[in-house]
């Protein structure tokens, strides 16, 4: 746990300091695009940090030597404040109560609340004079926040799966879909906003979805601070357009853009595609570069070779020390409810991009998992928990035979309640109806 924090921590850091590089270098150009950040701001004197929708706000803070920041929660659930260095430990603080610290050495200090797991914060002492735009900050605050919440930026339709399709044109017989590498902020669930990297601003970036044997064109920009490429895992194409940094091509720097062409030869099924850069490839997986990439049966989709699937959804489950554990980059109650009619034959992609293994267990029916890694099982397996292993996809199929709203959730109690047991993080649902 304070591993996941350390590393949560360090994540942030490097982010958040990416995202002033990218506004540095906005700045330029472009006359401060809504979803770029704003620069940073190093604050002096007395600062305050709101506790709010279980979040320190800002989460991330420059500050000079000899500045007191105080700690104020704004929620109704009790918060502390607890010094990842052992510096400093509130009391239990209850709504309205406050805690301060002066800070007087130069440095790097992470905290975080011991209630809320992914509820940390990060202060910045260092020697550069306090910005004057910043009026001696006395309680300014939200400066560093930033970028509006991941909504798809390129208009990509949202699926009932709460993935979005990624649009493409056709030229030259070929399918052109565009990828954009940036960072944006991330709500997991309502309230619960952190930065992510992520494609066309969404986590997972949006489904690529294709027919077997269509030739496509990719072409990724990187809008990231670093390095990047995108691996297309699974689908086997030509060892040029694999997307390991370093090995296959050098990765894409930052503010240039790659193009990725081959032909899908991969049969029917589920796949995904996510970074590979030469370096930090953890980092950049679990920050959200990642999606999935479903490849249709040639013509008519899933109903030629699967006859009579009324409903299709994709199910990406996740573990990462941004997020916390997560479907389709949302903790529950913010999770997807998959609408099913009665008697209705339901087709479900998976995709495990996580770190750990999750056993998927479905309330209510059983259902059949037909193949896996993209390729068919000789003969379906009847289940009700499917075990899912990182960097493994499968589809799964079962008949709605029973009215209700179905739990499928993974089956590891960690992954699905929090720290006060309420449920939370891996939980979705297949809600039936007549
Ligand atoms: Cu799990």
């Amino acid at each position: 746990m304070n591993l996941r924090l350390q590393r949560f921590s360090r994540f942030s850091l490097i982010v958040f300091v990416g995202l002033l590089l990218t506004a540095c270098q906005m700045s330029d150009s472009s006359a401060s695009k809504s979803d770029q950040p704003a620069p940073k701001t190093i604050h002096s004197g007395k600062v305050e940090v709101d506790m709010e929708n279980m979040n320190f706000t800002p989460n991330v803070i420059y500050v000079t030597k000899g500045t007191t920041i105080t700690w104020k929660n704004k929620d109704a659930t009790p918060h502390n404040v607890t010094s990842n260095q052992g510096l400093f430990q509130s009391k239990t603080m209850s709504q309205g109560d406050t805690f301060s610290y002066t800070f007087k050495k130069n440095g790097t200090y992470t905290y975080n609340c011991t209630f809320h797991p992914g509820m940390n914060g990060e202060v910045i002492v260092t020697d550069k004079k306090a910005d004057q735009t910043s009026a001696a900050s006395t309680g300014t605050k939200k400066s560093e926040t930033i970028a509006p919440l991941g909504t798809g930026t390129s208009g990509e339709v949202k699926q009932a799966d709460d993935t979005r399709l990624l649009p493409y044109k056709m030229e030259n017989g070929y399918k052109v879909f565009h990828l954009d590498a940036k960072p944006v902020y991330w709500e997991v669930k309502p309230g619960d906003k952190v930065e992510a990297w992520a494609y066309n601003g969404t986590v997972p970036g949006p489904e690529i979805k294709v027919n077997q044997g269509d030739k496509v064109k990719i072409i990724v920009k990187n809008d990231l601070p670093e390095g990047t490429t995108v691996h297309w895992h699974g689908l086997d194409v030509p060892f040029k357009q694999d997307g390991t940094g370093g090995i296959s091509q050098p990765d894409i720097k930052p503010g240039e853009s790659w193009t990725y062409k081959f032909t899908v030869n991969a049969s029917p099924g589920t796949y995904m595609y996510h970074s590979h850069p030469m370096t930090d490839m953890l980092k950049q997986e679990q920050m959200g570069l990642f999606g999935s990439f479903i490849v249709e049966p040639k013509g008519t989709g899933w109903e030629q070779v699967h006859p009579g699937y009324q409903d299709e959804y994709t199910v990406v489950v996740n573990d990462s020390p941004q997020f916390g554990y997560t479907i389709n980059g949302l903790s529950y109650p913010a999770t997807p409810v998959m609408p099913v009619k009665l008697g209705d034959k339901v087709l479900v992609h998976i995709i495990n991009i996580g770190s750990m293994v999750h056993p998927m267990h479905l309330h209510g029916m059983h259902f059949q998992e037909i193949s896996q890694d993209g390729v068919p099982l000789p003969a379906p397996i009847t289940m009700d928990t499917l075990s899912t292993s990182p960097g493994t996809t499968y589809d799964i199929a079962f008949t709605a035979d029973q009215v209700g709203k179905w739990l499928f959730h993974c089956h590891i109690t960690d992954h699905v309640v929090d720290q006060n047991g309420n449920m939370s993080g891996m939980i979705t649902m297949f809600d039936v109806t007549k």
